[in-house]
């Protein structure tokens, strides 16, 4: 019986400063950030190539895709769309697999957007 004596005068176990003290926290949920998918010019990629390459994967039309791609010949880039980061990386590979098996020097680009 002398053992358990301990037991009784031990008062650290059981203070208000312990685990059961529940906080409620605010549940603050950032939306993911979104990346602008970059189409560059160059001299040598033929244009009906790219007019190609934004229809066929970014869902243009003929002409929403020449517009674009008269853009790109003219300022140097546009942003051809604005996607997720996995979505913009797949487009991004897209362009750049097709733009290689064809032998072109077409260049797309991702950046995150502000
Ligand atoms: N500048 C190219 C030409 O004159 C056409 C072109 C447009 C190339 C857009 C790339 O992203 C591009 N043939």
């Amino acid at each position: 019986m002398l053992e358990h004596q301990w037991m009784m005068s031990d008062k650290s176990d059981d203070d208000d400063a312990d685990a059961s003290v529940l906080v409620q926290t605010r549940t603050k949920t950032k939306r993911p950030p979104l990346y602008k998918v970059l189409l560059l010019n160059d001299d040598y990629t033929p244009m009906e190539f790219v007019v190609h390459v934004l229809e066929r994967f970014f869902g243009m039309t003929h002409a929403q895709a020449f517009e674009i791609m008269l853009t790109v010949h003219k300022k140097g880039v546009a942003v051809v769309g604005v996607f997720s980061h996995e979505i913009a990386e797949t487009k991004v590979g897209q362009v750049m697999d097709f733009a290689r098996r064809h032998q072109h020097p077409l260049q797309c680009t991702m950046e995150r957007e502000e």
